[in-house]
């Protein structure tokens, strides 16, 4: 669901760039203000952090059931969101996990913010990934096993 929601908003985002740039005929006011609204149901991602401690693949359910899903984080922006969310010293789950490194909810941004000397796959077991809140907001590679708070995101419904 969520999956497609943000797909969506990626295609219409796409298309209305391609048009607003390549395109001599002009698009009616309906459309653009559409377009306009959908881009900023796109934009508008709000990142919740869940205190209580939980294993990666319980933390991908809570945030399935009860927001988006685990958070993806695509730029220096969401990342400045992240990490004023909490107190410094803390990790917490985000929804980057080891199969060639993917997003939980599939989006297939590459932007990556990993701690020096990380992702070390340390004792061979590191397949999910944690952000150090507060701190400077980079990612280390952990057991998924171990349980940590969670970051959701939410889009708002459109
Ligand atoms: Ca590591």
């Amino acid at each position: 669901m969520s999956e497609v929601r943000i797909l969506r908003s990626e295609v219409i985002c796409s298309v209305f760039f391609f048009l607003l740039v390549t395109s001599n005929t002009k698009l009616c006011l309906l459309e653009l203000l559409v377009m306009f609204h959908m881009f900023m149901c796109w934009l508008n991602v709000t990142f919740v952090l869940i205190t209580t401690p939980k294993t990666w693949t319980e933390a991908q359910s809570y945030c399935r059931e009860h927001h988006t899903d685990l958070a993806s984080v695509r730029n220096m922006t969401e990342n400045q969101k992240v990490m004023d969310l909490v107190p410094a010293g803390q990790k917490a789950w985000i929804g980057l996990f080891r199969d060639s490194w993917k997003w939980s909810d599939g989006s297939n941004s590459s932007f990556r913010y990993w701690a020096e000397g990380q992702p070390n796959n340390y004792g061979g077991n590191q397949d999910c990934v944690v952000a150090g809140l507060g701190i400077d907001g980079k990612w280390w590679d952990d057991p998924c096993g171990q349980t940590r708070p969670i970051l959701c995101y939410s889009l708002r419904e459109c």
